[in-house]
């Protein structure tokens, strides 16, 4: 049957925080419409729609004043219902925007006790994700950033920035947890300003670090596409260098507050690119879907919510299988590569004596709108 191709299997690596199907739908002008899951609950739920892995911050599981006897119960509770379900746990984060205490943020906060405690707390979430087999370590400073520049230098927030991933890496050394850190930029909110505003920055940023292999990024759709950027660009760059150690699917109309929306559900064309290039180059961390479902929905819409974002994800995947086999796609990229072969830079010397045709250069037709429509054609099924 041609619809199991978009049956969500293991070997998709298809990946749900708890925050994310157990979102109770508050926003910044209202509260929760639907009530809270316990993690054991979620875990059931994403067995039932079909995920491989579930990924959690420190406090989405064990509550940030739960004793230690309550952390241990919590942790077996969740073990026993992922190893019931079937689900994994490839990624761990920490939670430091939520608590108060981070209010001028964690690792760039002016004060420095509040830097040190964001340190204790992150190596106690990599202990908790350690204990549950987690591999990727992700960090959103969602709080590292300004309302005024009058608080600090940017330039100091980089470099408190720098020794709290340095001193995480030796952490992680030390204990043989040999996570994989992913660092997640974002532009704007909750802050004003953000630093490290997109993948790029953080890209240069972490050849600064003691230890860069240790440290890569996990672009998400929304926080690229937020300030109108493009973001299978960004996931190329990580890619090309060897940091696309994970990723956040979800969807975001650009210039909006951060919606977080079903993958593939605003931008269907900006999705297929993703997908083609994920795909293409042989992609094989988690694909984590970081959104949530719409604030209409309740327990069987948050589930509609998870199965679509595999599931078109699945379709593109098919789609670009197809593109990928597109004879007429194909002729055109024949041609383009053909256009890639004809010069040969060789040395100076005889590159400052060659000639070129640069009117002839500029007057051929690239195909390219053609191109796009048989695109257009594959995406709307009219191939
Ligand atoms: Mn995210």
């Amino acid at each position: 049957m041609a619809n199991d191709l978009y049956l969500p299997k293991a070997e998709h690596k298809f990946s749900f925080g708890l925050w994310t199907v157990g979102n109770r739908g508050r926003d910044p002008f209202g509260d929760a419409v639907r009530p809270g899951l316990s993690p054991v609950q979620i875990v059931e739920m994403l067995g039932e729609v079909g995920a491989w892995g579930v990924n959690f911050h420190d406090n989405d599981l064990v509550p940030i004043d739960a004793t230690p006897q309550q952390r241990d119960q919590i942790v077996r509770d969740f073990r026993k219902a992922c190893g019931e379900n079937g689900i994994v746990v490839p990624m761990a984060t920490v939670n430091l925007f939520y608590d108060p205490v981070f209010r001028d943020g964690a690792f760039t906060a002016n004060d420095s006790d509040v830097r040190a405690y964001s340190l204790q707390k992150t190596m106690k979430a990599m202990d908790l994700g350690a204990e549950l087999g987690a591999e990727i370590f992700v960090l959103w400073g969602g709080r590292e950033g300004a309302e005024t520049d009058a608080c600090r230098r940017p330039d100091e927030a980089i470099k408190r920035f720098r020794d709290a991933i340095n001193y995480l890496c030796d952490y992680n050394s030390a204990q043989g947890y040999g996570y994989r850190f992913a660092l997640e930029a974002k532009p704007n909110e909750p802050r004003a300003d953000i630093y490290f505003p997109t993948t790029g920055s953080y890209l240069a940023f972490i050849e600064t670090l003691d230890n860069p292999d240790m440290v890569g990024v996990n672009p998400e759709v929304a926080h690229e596409h937020m300030p109108g950027l493009n973001m299978t660009h960004a996931v190329a760059q990580a890619w090309e260098m060897g940091k696309l150690f994970h990723i956040d699917l979800n969807d975001q109309v650009p210039g909006r507050y951060d919606q977080d929306l079903r993958f593939g559900s605003a931008n269907i064309k900006a999705a297929f690119w993703l997908v083609k290039f994920l795909e293409d180059v042989g992609y094989e961390n988690p694909r984590h879907f970081d959104a949530h479902a719409y604030r209409t929905e309740d327990y069987e819409g948050v589930k509609d919510f998870a199965r679509g974002c595999m599931r078109t994800y699945l379709i593109l995947k098919e789609k670009a299988r197809r593109w990928n086999e597109n004879k007429e796609i194909k002729r055109i990229l024949d041609e383009i590569s053909e256009n890639d072969r004809k010069s040969n830079v060789g040395s100076a010397g005889d590159l400052l004596n060659k000639e070129f045709d640069r009117s002839k250069l500029a007057s051929m037709g690239l195909q390219y709108e053609k191109l796009d429509q048989l695109t257009i054609d594959i995406l709307l099924g009219a191939d």
